[in-house]
């Protein structure tokens, strides 16, 4: 039985459901010491003084570090230019949270009461948290030299008010996609120890060798003495892709100090310095006519990127115009964005990044129009779907080439298992009955990029190349290694990786181990980000190992006196094809690969290893139908999801109980984005107002409803293992399936739109036809 399709329980599970898993804060090497943040308490202002004197009487504190102790080092790599942010801030604070100083002490409690006992005086300047206050006339610039806080613009080529004109009618949406915070179970945590053989740094990252590589040139060290190690991570949903001041400081001071240099962000910390997502206004139109084809559609996007400009935040809006027009044949489409700095904590990729931002204003206007024509929403998606044989399709951006999809067969799916006309009928049913909960189905066809990707498609956001690798090797036993570029980070790569070796190799999964994450073991890699684990890793597995397989047939051959042609691999052997019993164990063929005695004389010792560097030539774009039902209490506002359908296009699925627990998890934070999620800031202060979990409200179990998925399968062309990304597919599709539901079910109340999260105080204060 194949493996790839399996549904193979996680290598992993053992270690993380025991607790013997390994994260950053278990590792305590002798003499580490611990560092903390003194942050700031303003979210913009000039630091006129900070006086570290009391701090320095507690016992136990080694030092107070500030800016003035890194002048010899950069700005944390890859800033804008001129918009670069200092490791620790230097003469400005920009928002609230900021670190400007760090205390080192023997312990955390220490390191704590110094923290309380740093005095930073400011002198406070203008406060602008949201896109609006940051570009009015009189916005104090962050950066005074730039003279504005718009940092990026891409303007509109046309404007299409011809084309809207030309048609039966249009209609447009204000949409504010709100702040997410990323909120992973483990916050950020590094350790450095720098001895004097080279510096070993163990952070929670979703890239290990980018940061290797850009923290060996900051310090300008070699990469050979500056070996990174990602070990457990406790998820990072984009924000661990981040540069923290941390891991730039905690080498610096374990050089100085002599000793290893602990930082661990309580979760408190972490809401108000791990960035954060989405955070976009968006203004779109189509135009239409009356039988519901969609004729031009403009979207006009904002992008509030924090404080300080980080590579992957200024890439979000760029990935929002490219997929402005989802999945839909649209004549005619522009998009525009510019990004603007404010005094919050930077933004940066956020499960999804861009994309779900994209679908959500595209999955509502489809609903405007099937509302203003009276059509089923359902229909009006189908009358503009890309047909299935239009693809490789070209959108609007020549960057963006779709590759393969069904739409219309996942949406037949989705409502087959949603029960789409049951559900009309008894929301007629209630719609009659004045005391019945009002009840909403709403439809999301949404599409998204992953499997970053070509070549120059990361190189945008600082990292070296769009490439993944792999190394393969064959033991002596017949067991075997992979070796792969990507550091998950709860996706379960070991499994995949090692079903996928497993299938080639035609060696059994439970003797592959899939080593990730240290780049003292892996040449080099670029990291888990954009779904492209699978696609690009997952493909470099493949044909590494398949080149592997290649050489072990001619070994084996030499060795049956047959021919490799003839060979087949089955239950860790290689037989002879059509003669039983001719056979040679992998372990034999294994053993032999070190003899050069009994190998053929065009192979070296050793061969059974091959490293890749995997290209692809396109992105993979995942796609998908959901329906979400919803219930709303006309009395409260209140609204409860009755149940969703899923059915998700990602290719070839690996492992589908994976792939299923991916969507579960991206669905749970769509919701959570649709109903419950928000940070925000006091608006004049810049304050963080939701930097705790009490004010943040993450869902639990209980608020989310089980789920019935479905599959369709359109292999990806793009990669030999016609896999699409699937990491954040549920992210990107469920909060427009929610929100539909709503505004449907508010439908008779006149509501045409309702910004997340969908409180009940706002859905109540629209069934009384307020404005929210
Ligand atoms: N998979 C599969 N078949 C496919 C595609 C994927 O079986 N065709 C399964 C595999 O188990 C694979 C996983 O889905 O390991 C995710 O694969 P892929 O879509 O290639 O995505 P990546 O491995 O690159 O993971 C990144 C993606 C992103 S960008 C975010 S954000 C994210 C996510 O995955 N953050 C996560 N999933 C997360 N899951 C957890 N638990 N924690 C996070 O922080």
């Amino acid at each position: 039985m194949s493996l790839v399709g399996a549904k193979v329980l996680r290598k992993e599970d053992p270690r993380l459901l025991t607790g013997t898993g390994t994260f950053v804060d278990d590792l305590a090497p002798a003499r580490t010491v611990f560092a903390e943040f003194v942050m700031s308490i303003e979210a913009h202002g000039r630091i006129t003084s900070i006086d570290v004197r009391e701090a320095l009487k507690i016992d136990g504190v080694l030092g107070v570090y500030t800016a003035a102790d890194f002048v010899d080092y950069p700005d944390l790599p890859q800033g804008l230019p001129g918009f670069e942010r200092p490791v620790l801030a230097r003469n400005t604070v920009r928002f609230a949270g900021e670190p400007v100083a760090i205390v080192v002490a023997e312990d955390r409690y220490a390191a704590a009461d110094a923290v309380s006992a740093v005095y930073v005086e400011y002198e406070p300047l203008p406060v602008m948290t949201s896109i609006e206050a940051a570009t009015a006339a009189d916005a104090t610039p962050l950066f005074g030299h730039h003279g504005s806080n718009v940092v990026t613009v891409v303007p509109m080529l046309e404007d299409l008010e011809r084309e809207f004109e030309r048609c039966d009618q249009r209609a447009g949406l204000h949409i504010v996609n709100q702040r997410c915070a990323a909120v992973p179970i483990e916050p950020v945590a590094v350790l450095a120890d720098w001895k004097p053989d080279g510096l070993t740094v163990w952070a929670t990252t979703q890239a290990p060798h980018h940061l290797r590589n850009n923290l060996a040139t900051w310090l300008d060290v070699p990469q050979t003495t500056c070996r990174v190690i990602a070990p457990d991570v406790g998820g990072g949903f984009g924000s661990k892709i981040v540069w923290y001041p941390e891991m730039f400081v905690a080498p610096v001071l374990s050089k100085l100090l002599g000793r290893p240099v602990k930082f661990a962000q309580t979760r408190s910390e972490a809401m108000v310095q791990m960035a954060a997502g989405r955070d976009q206004v968006h203004d779109i139109d189509v135009g239409f006519d009356n039988s519901g084809k969609i004729k031009a559609l403009r979207l006009v996007v904002s992008q509030n990127l924090g404080a300080y400009p980080d590579p992957t935040g200024l890439g979000l809006a760029v990935l929002t115009t490219w997929m402005a027009a989802g999945a839909y044949r649209i004549p005619k489409v522009e998009a525009s964005y510019r990004t603007v700095t404010t005094n919050t904590t930077p933004v940066a990729a956020y499960r999804g990044a861009g994309r779900p931002e994209a679908t959500f204003s595209v999955e509502r206007i489809v609903d405007v129009v099937a509302r203003r024509t009276g059509l089923d929403p359902a229909e009006v998606r189908r009358r503009n779907f890309i047909p299935k044989s239009a693809f490789p399709y070209e959108t609007h951006n020549e960057a963006v080439v779709y590759d393969s999809g069904d739409f219309d067969a996942a949406l037949a799916e989705c409502l087959r298992i949603i029960d789409y006309d049951a559900v009309r009928a008894e929301q007629a049913e209630r719609r009659a009955d004045p005391k019945a909960k009002l009840l909403g189905i709403g439809l999301s066809c949404w599409l998204e990029i992953a499997g970053f990707g070509p070549n120059g498609s990361l190189e945008g956001f600082g990292h070296l190349a769009s490439w993944e690798s792999a190394q393969v090797r064959v033991m002596p036993d017949g067991s075997a290694i992979v070796f792969a570029g990507s550091s998950p980070h709860g996706q379960g790569h070991e499994t995949v990786f090692a079903q996928i070796a497993g299938d080639e190799l035609g060696i059994s999964f439970d003797k592959i181990q899939v080593r990730m994450g240290d780049t003292a073991t892996v040449l080099q890699g670029i990291g888990t980000m954009g779904s492209r684990g699978v696609a690009t890793a997952g493909s470099a597995v493949k044909v590494a190992s398949t080149r592997v397989l290649d050489r072990a047939k001619k070994i084996a051959a030499h060795l049956l006196e047959a021919s490799e042609h003839d060979l087949e691999v089955v239950d860790d052997a290689f037989n002879v094809r059509g003669s039983p019993g001719k056979k040679v164990s992998w372990a034999d063929v294994a053993w032999a690969s070190f003899q050069p005695l009994s190998i053929p004389p065009e192979l070296q010792a050793g061969s059974l290893e091959e490293r890749l560097f995997q290209e692809s030539p396109n992105f993979s774009y995942p796609s998908g139908a959901y329906a979400c039902v919803v219930e709303v209490d006309r009395d409260t506002g209140d609204v409860k999801i009755i149940k969703m359908a899923l059915v998700d296009d990602c290719g070839t699925v690996i492992n589908p109980l994976l792939a299923e627990g991916q969507v579960h998890g991206g669905v749970a934070q769509g919701i959570a984005q649709a109903l419950f999620e928000s940070v925000q800031y006091e608006p004049t202060s810049g304050q963080p107002i939701t930097s705790n979990l009490l004010d943040y409200l993450v869902p639990s179990a209980a608020d989310i409803p089980e789920f019935e998925a479905g599959r369709i399968n359109t292999p990806c062309p793009n990669n030999p293992l016609g896999a699409k990304g699937i990491g954040e597919s549920g992210a990107v599709g469920a909060p427009p399936s929610v929100i539909n539901a709503i505004v449907d079910a508010l439908s008779e109340y006149g509501v045409d739109h309702i910004d997340m999260p969908a409180a009940p105080e706002k859905v109540w204060a629209l069934m009384q036809g307020e404005t929210t």
